[in-house]
């Protein structure tokens, strides 16, 4: 059986330029892409811009541009962003795309065939900020104003709509849930998504009437499609929808959609709901990850503390910014995003710890054994301890990212540098050299060159370019990097040549101001 992997990022509002919290979810996604794809899997990764709607519609007016021109415009910002982290994506949807009208029109007729969808009239609150109908009972009174869970302000909304028959799927949620207790995870947002749908659904609102940038609604063109029902069609517009063959077979069923928490209730009941009734399978799973705030404040323009993913790249490097985000938090909890611990990080995790090893094996390598991968003679105890571990640590690298689980991740691979780091201390191949024990220092040197190999793998979807700078250190072939060629099998040969070795993990030294 071939091994699939679908994994998906929000598609993000065109109403605002892409800050570290965007950076964020996709690059939780990109990483699990690269992994999979080094572990043999045909992978999709897909991200891209959601387009309607009242929220954008607003921004373009305020910009004073149609909104097809806003939208191709600021697109563009998170299309830039994707070079800038150094994303991986397959593809990169717009709903604005002719797939996509084709998608979403297909899905909307599926479900009125099936009579999952009837006109009415919706009286009730709406929050443009959310794009989410609410209802009153979830609402608080604050300065005469009334005001979501999210903090967004409602607007009274009474119009024509067509309605889906969220309540009729109630039962069969509940049962999608218990019978997959993975498909939302981490399971406090389980717990949550589950008391949520206890506590009973009314039926949602699909269309509105009161402006018109969006889908029409076939055969009723004053309406238009809500816009999270016509979004969160993208995941399967990219595979190829209404073809069921192909992507939709292969990927979908094991299709990941990484979300932050605010969207949970649109993408772990609304979604699977909308799925079930045109008949087709719900995704596998929905991870919900936590908050960024910026040096314990809420992010926002008015706090003018929002930080763009290039101003951190300038200022600590791509690939340290890359390994402190999944690094500081763990997956799931909200985080705090601090200066003093960006570099508290960057220097104690890559510069001590990894540049380090890498700077001590391969300078006394290049002086003292020839500038070439050592040939190892018996190995001791001590050896096979370490190549024990270096063994394991990929299975234990794969479980934790199964589970979403970066940050233990991490943890694994700087455990793994740890132990290379005490062993270097413990086995001093400057004294074997010393007393000219030479064997035995080659065997120690050879073991460091396969401790860096393991750890520049291993990092290979963290932090790619400089993963790859540890791997040409020891002179690792273009198609030995995967992990078919972790372990035994891509050992390192004896006898090649090792270019000199250059600092990749430099220390962040702060200017004085
Ligand atoms: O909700 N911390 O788009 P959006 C962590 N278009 N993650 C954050 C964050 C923060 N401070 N701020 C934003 C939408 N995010 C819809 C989605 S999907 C079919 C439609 C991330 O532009 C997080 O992933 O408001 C959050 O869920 C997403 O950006 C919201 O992006």
């Amino acid at each position: 059986m071939s091994k699939n992997f679908y994994i998906t990022t929000p598609i993000y509002y065109v109403n605002d330029v892409p800050h570290i919290g965007h950076a964020y979810t996709t690059l939780a996604c990109d990483v699990l892409a690269r992994f999979k794809r080094l572990d043999g899997f045909n992978v999709k990764f897909l991200t891209g811009t959601d387009e309607h709607g009242q929220k954008v519609d607003k921004a373009a007016a305020a910009a004073g541009m149609s909104p097809q021109a806003f939208t191709d415009k600021v697109s563009q910002n998170f299309r830039e962003l994707c070079s800038v982290m150094n994303f991986s994506n397959d593809d990169f949807i717009r709903t604005t795309e002719p797939r996509h009208y084709k998608a979403v029109e297909n899905l909307w007729n599926e479900l009125v065939k099936r009579d999952e969808i009837y006109l009415d009239k919706y009286a009730g609150w709406y929050a443009v900020r959310d794009e989410a109908f609410y209802g009153e009972d979830e609402l608080q009174d604050v300065d005469g104003k009334k005001i979501a869970p999210s903090g967004a302000e409602c607007e009274w909304v009474e119009e024509e709509s067509y309605f889906f028959r969220l309540s009729k799927w109630q039962d069969r949620l509940l049962k999608y849930y218990d019978e997959n207790p993975d498909c939302i995870m981490p399971s406090s947002r389980r717990n949550e998504v589950i008391s949520f749908v206890k506590s009973g659904l009314r039926d949602l609102s699909v269309s509105r009437t009161t402006f018109n940038w969006g889908v029409p609604v076939p055969g009723a063109d004053k309406h238009i499609m809500y816009v999270w029902l016509d979004a969160l069609t993208n995941y399967i517009t990219a595979l190829g929808y209404p073809n069921m063959d192909g992507e939709m077979k292969d990927l979908w069923p094991t299709a990941i959609h990484m979300v932050g928490k605010d969207i949970l209730r649109f993408h772990a009941v609304y979604w699977p709901a909308f799925l079930m009734a045109a008949d087709l399978p719900p995704p596998a799973r929905v991870f919900a990850h936590g908050w960024w705030t910026i040096e314990g404040q809420k992010m926002s323009k008015s706090l003018g503390n929002v930080i763009a993913p290039q101003y951190l790249v300038d200022t600590y490097g791509l690939d340290q910014t890359r390994y402190f985000m999944l690094r500081e938090v763990p997956f799931g909890n909200d985080g705090d995003f601090s200066h003093a611990q960006m570099i508290a990080r960057v220097n104690s995790e890559l510069s001590n710890n990894l540049g380090n090893l890498l700077q001590r094996t391969l300078s006394f390598i290049q002086k003292n054994a020839g500038a070439t991968v050592p040939h190892p003679a018996q190995l001791q105890a001590n050896d096979q301890l370490l190549m024990t571990q270096i063994d394991m640590a990929i299975r234990t690298v794969r479980d934790h990212l199964d589970k979403q689980e970066f940050h233990k991740a991490i943890e694994t691979i700087v455990g793994l540098s740890n132990s290379a780091n005490s062993y270097i201390d413990s086995e001093a191949p400057w004294t074997l050299k010393k007393n000219n024990e030479i064997d035995r220092m080659n065997t120690v040197l050879f073991i460091l060159c396969e401790a860096i190999r393991a750890l520049g793998l291993l990092l290979l979807p963290f932090i790619p370019d400089s993963a790859h700078k540890m791997l040409d250190a020891i002179a690792v072939p273009e198609n030995q990097r995967n992990f078919a060629a972790y372990g035994r099998a891509g050992e390192c040969k004896p006898g090649t040549p090792l270019p000199p070795p250059a600092p990749i993990f430099p220390r962040f030294e702060e200017k004085a101001a």
